[in-house]
């Protein structure tokens, strides 16, 4: 990496991580206590050496994606929409057959992803965390960076305790041959004997980068969390789409990536009462978003892609009394 790459604020944080690792290998006379998050430290049973993490997320935002509050609906056992298992698309922060265990720190409400010269950020915010203030579940961000909807890359953070920066249960996933989505990706293919993300590529700093995707809960909002990933993981792609996944760690599997390829509709089950396979059975604890481009002008029709909102409509002049008018473009008065 190039210094000329980094922002000052980076900079002046790697160079400060670097005097500190340094002065530790001097010797016992390093004394001088730190004020660095643990996680930056050396680690004496893995010898990982952290040389640059993320610091604050940039104030303007790349892109955001609402989604589901199941919240809502959880006392009465369904989510309130949502959730199309042919389209790749989920909304199930439940337990499986009953749905009477609603998830609050796996039901995402929103997310937002951000990019500064170095990271990838992606904020998710959750209903809520558990009665520890921690995020038990599986987060992660997938990452399409050709466009076509199959995914390329997963980056999964698990078990979220601390609003400190850590690689510790960060991982990032590949797939190498090309068989996330199938056939069809984003759509279901009638089972495949694919293996998803079967390449880890980091591992809670092991990997040709130890610093390559970190994770945390927000230091501003208790309800988020964040993970942040270097460009440079995924091939330093100007142009990509980011979803965002939560899910229980017996659930969220890289090798069952496309969910809706490896499971039938009827095993799957819907959270969503009107359908002849309620409820969610084999595919449950799970929620994610549409995909958000980045870098280019979606045209809407990218699978997996979040809905564009419609251009808005002209209006048409106001010159009928009150609002006896027809629409844009006919915009004729109406006649009593
Ligand atoms: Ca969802
Ligand atoms: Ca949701
Ligand atoms: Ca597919
Ligand atoms: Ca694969």
């Amino acid at each position: 990496m190039k210094n000329r790459a980094l922002s000052p604020r980076v900079l002046t944080v790697s160079v400060a991580i670097l005097f500190t690792i340094l002065a530790c290998n001097v010797g016992s006379q390093a004394s001088t206590p730190t004020t660095l998050p643990p996680s930056t430290m050396a680690s004496p049973t893995t010898s990982i050496v952290h040389v640059l993490y993320p610091i604050d997320l940039p104030a303007d935002r790349t892109n955001h994606a609402g989604d589901q509050d199941s919240s809502t609906t959880a006392p009465r056992h369904f989510a309130p929409g949502g959730d199309r298992f042919s389209a790749d698309l989920f909304e199930r922060p439940f337990n499986a057959d009953t749905m009477d265990v609603y998830f609050p720190y796996l039901d995402i409400q929103d997310a937002t992803t951000y990019a500064d010269d170095v990271w990838i950020y992606m904020n998710i915010v959750l209903k809520s965390p558990d009665k520890e203030s921690h995020f038990p579940g599986e987060y992660a961000v997938e990452v399409d960076t050709n466009l076509d909807g199959r995914g390329d890359w997963l980056v999964v953070a698990s078990a979220l305790t601390s609003t400190q920066w850590t690689t510790d249960g960060v991982q990032a996933w590949q797939d190498t041959d090309h068989d996330v989505g199938g056939k069809n990706p984003i759509f279901a293919d009638n089972q495949s004997t694919g293996d998803g993300y079967e390449t880890l590529v980091f591992d809670q700093g092991k990997g040709n980068d130890p610093d390559a995707a970190w994770a945390r809960i927000s230091p501003k909002d208790a309800n988020s969390v964040q993970i942040a990933f270097k460009k440079s993981l995924i091939g330093n792609s100007a142009r990509y789409l980011l979803g965002a996944w939560t899910g229980s760690p017996d659930q969220m599997k890289p090798s069952l990536f496309d969910f809706n390829d490896h499971f039938t509709t009827e095993q799957a089950g819907s959270p969503l009462p009107d359908l002849i396979t309620y409820p969610i059975k084999e595919l449950s604890e799970l929620d994610n978003t549409c995909r958000m481009s980045v870098g280019f002008e979606p045209k809407g029709t990218e699978p997996g892609i979040c809905p564009i909102p419609p251009q808005k409509p002209v209006g048409c002049p106001n010159t009928c009394p009150g609002t006896s008018q027809y629409p844009y473009p006919d915009c004729r008065c109406y006649v009593p």
